[in-house]
């Protein structure tokens, strides 16, 4: 294992990493260089086990053969073709296998390459849907408080997260936020979905009394990942649902995190049986070997911007690489093993074992709450007086250490591994948390 397996750069300046203390890391590198099943390989060879599932995103476990040889084979035949105003055979078949894991009457797909280009698509969408049917008066998106969808100006203005928006000023008008579900006062330590705040839902109907009809779509995450993995109280995203359905608002769930099995389902709409009008995914759909988006529209959207146009070009939208060969390739594969393997079954099946190593954490130093859902798990810190975000980092540093890879925002651990895990793993991740937890109280 001290065999070095891939060379480390010799300068890291140049790259501006993203979302990244880039003077603390550089001055103290964290590097990941070869990846396989649920482990990643520092550049020395030492094994890190992968609790983030990347970032949310690598589903079916690390270097999937079907994957890797469906994109080798696609770079061979044919690198790179328009689909605007040409089309490339495997992009009608990706899309087709999207509609086919959607739920039955959300069969259009739209392809992006990230979660954020998909969310400024499903709001352009919605913003071209309301006028195509005459209700052109409809041009307010609902976001909600600490929500995240990307870093688009759309996403950007409909998310919640202060820290994502205090550099950048300019939004988009005629914006506003439902309070976020958060509430640990009353739901600390709940496992599943917490008991209180269905009604934090009815938000939406003093939105409605304040902009009337002006609204055209509301957009949540089914469960908030980036944030800190805000769990939905129970019920709450039927009421949404209803709200959104009794003022003929469109309801999109951003499902770039709770798409491809992460709750226990293909997506996180059949685990809540609850019915959005546009679904946004990313992340898992190429299990992350290359980046993908989409958007998956009822049919009636579809049919309304598309039917009610004038003859010639229906949505003047659109990416280079909408639809890119490597990417529809990788997305047929991915999609593939999805289902033979029925990684959303095996995410179920894992969910209590999982759930019951995260409340072993109770009552471990700083340890405030803890939250868990599918195969996504929060665990909230105390900050560190004066210090905020300090205690999660190191805790992060030490896990890394010590051969676990997590993830955290402010002082809040998630976790969402690959849905391939094994008992083995978990307890190998919750084991290195808990010392590192109590190594960092000491
Ligand atoms: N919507 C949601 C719900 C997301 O979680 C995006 C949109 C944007 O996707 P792109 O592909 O543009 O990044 C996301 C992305 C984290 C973390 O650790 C989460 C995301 C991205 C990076 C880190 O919480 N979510
Ligand atoms: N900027 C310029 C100058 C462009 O020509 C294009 C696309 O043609 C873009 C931005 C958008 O790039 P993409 O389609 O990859 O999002």
């Amino acid at each position: 294992m001290d065999e070095i397996t891939t060379p480390r750069p010799n300068d890291l300046e140049a790259f501006w990493m993203p979302f990244t203390a880039n003077r603390a890391f550089k001055a103290a590198p964290r590097l990941l260089a070869r990846a396989q099943g649920m482990l990643y390989y520092t550049p020395e060879g030492r094994e890190i086990i992968d609790g983030t599932a990347g970032l949310w995103c690598c589903n079916a476990g690390h270097g999937r053969r079907e994957i890797t040889e469906a994109i080798q084979k696609q770079a061979a035949v044919m690198d790179f073709a328009p689909t605007f105003m040409m089309g490339h055979p495997i992009v009608f078949q990706a899309a087709s296998r999207v509609a086919e894991i959607t739920p039955s009457g959300l069969d259009y797909v739209f392809f992006t390459n990230s979660g954020s280009e998909s969310v400024d698509t499903a709001l352009k969408i919605a913003l071209a849907y309301q006028r195509a049917r005459g209700q052109s008066q409809r041009v307010r998106l609902i976001g909600r408080e600490r929500g995240y969808h990307g870093v688009g100006f759309g996403g950007m203005s409909v998310g919640g997260l202060g820290n994502n928006r205090k550099q950048f000023g300019a939004f988009l008008p005629y914006v506003d936020h439902l309070p976020h579900t958060h509430a640990p006062e009353h739901n600390a330590f709940s496992r599943g979905l917490p008991k209180w705040g269905a009604h934090l839902a009815d938000a939406l109907e003093n939105l409605v009394a304040l902009h009337g009809d002006t609204i055209a779509a509301v957009i949540v995450e089914p469960v908030a990942g980036s944030a800190g993995v805000l769990i939905p109280p129970e019920g709450y995203l039927q009421r949404l649902r209803e709200i959104c359905t009794k003022h003929d608002i469109l309801l999109i769930f951003d499902e770039v995190i709770t798409g491809f099995g992460r709750l226990g389902t293909m997506f996180g709409t059949e685990r809540f049986g609850v019915m959005p009008d546009l679904i946004t995914m990313a992340k898992g759909l190429t299990n992350a070997a290359v980046p993908m988006g989409a958007v998956a529209v009822k049919n009636e959207i579809y049919h309304t911007v598309v039917d009610k146009a004038p003859e010639g070009i229906e949505l003047f939208h659109g990416y280079t690489y909408s639809g890119h060969p490597l990417a529809a390739a990788a997305a047929i594969a991915a999609i593939d093993i999805y289902r033979r393997e029925d990684l959303p079954a095996r995410a179920r099946a894992m969910e209590p074992y999982f759930e019951d190593a995260l409340h072993s954490l109770k009552g471990l130093p700083n340890v405030i709450d803890l939250r868990n859902f599918g195969l996504v798990a929060g665990i909230e810190l105390a900050p560190r007086p004066g210090k905020p975000t300090d205690r999660a980092v190191r805790i992060l540093q030490r896990c890394f250490d010590a051969g676990v890879l997590i993830r955290t925002t402010a002082d809040i651990i998630a976790l969402s591994p690959p849905l391939i895990i094994e008992k083995p793993h978990i307890d190998r991740i919750f084991t290195t948390l808990a010392e590192a937890i109590r190594a960092e109280a000491a």
